[in-house]
């Protein structure tokens, strides 16, 4: 497979993860397995902006995908991330990364939420996020979804993105009072890419 760049003398491969948040990329890197190693977009010196222009998160992380995986001739994984918020209607959801508009910070975004969330009982939302691996022209998806609630207030300042606002399911902490291990320990992201490296495992890929 072309994603896989080659192996290091301890037969370490390295996946193309298309993203150009560094965030994701540092959890993602938080949960590897032994052996697999990632790039980043900026690594590669990609630095063009994938397109995202689907309605669905899965749509969109297929998208990203195989718009690079085709653009680079080369196998790779995509995700696509959303907050889904009951009392919502499941928004912001897809759009997420811009729900207070196109170049919204993280605290415009939060800002907005709570706005929309104001004197509403129903505190439900989930995180849910869906990796794309692409290769060798076909694609295989991997779902991980984390319930919880969003907090009427921000709290911590850790993480990224909604952290600040959302308590998984079975703590009673945000993500954003977490250390990045106690994270995983609840994480859509982490749940998704667990599912992604047992896919790697059963098809002696790993
Ligand atoms: P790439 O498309 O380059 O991967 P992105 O930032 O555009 O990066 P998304 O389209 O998946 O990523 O947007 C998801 C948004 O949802 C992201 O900007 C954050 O605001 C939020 N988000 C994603 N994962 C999150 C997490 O683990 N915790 C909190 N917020 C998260």
């Amino acid at each position: 497979m072309e994603c896989i760049t080659g192996r290091t003398k301890t037969t370490e491969m390295n996946l193309i993860f298309a993203t150009s948040n560094e965030h994701k990329l540092s959890e993602v890197r938080s949960m590897l397995p032994e052996g697999i190693a990632i790039s980043g977009l900026k690594e590669i010196g990609f630095t063009e902006e994938l397109p995202e222009t689907q309605n669905t998160i899965e749509g969109n992380s297929l998208q990203k995908a195989e718009y690079l995986s085709n653009t680079l001739n080369t196998d790779c994984f995509a995700e696509d991330t959303g907050l889904e918020v009951d009392a919502l209607n499941g928004e912001p959801g897809v759009y997420s990364a811009r729900y207070a508009g196109e170049h919204a910070t993280f605290n415009d975004n939060i800002n907005k939420l709570l706005k929309e969330l104001e004197g509403k009982n129903n505190r439900k939302a989930r995180f849910k996020t869906v990796i794309t691996y692409y290769s060798q022209g076909k694609s295989v998806q991997f779902t991980g979804i984390t319930n919880g609630v969003i907090t009427p207030n921000k709290r911590g300042d850790k993480g990224f993105g909604y952290d600040p606002v959302f308590i998984p399911e079975g703590s009673d902490k945000t993500y954003a009072e977490m250390t990045l291990e106690e994270k995983n320990l609840y994480s859509h992201r982490k749940k998704s890419f667990e599912g992604f490296a047992n896919y790697l495992r059963k098809n002696a890929v790993l």
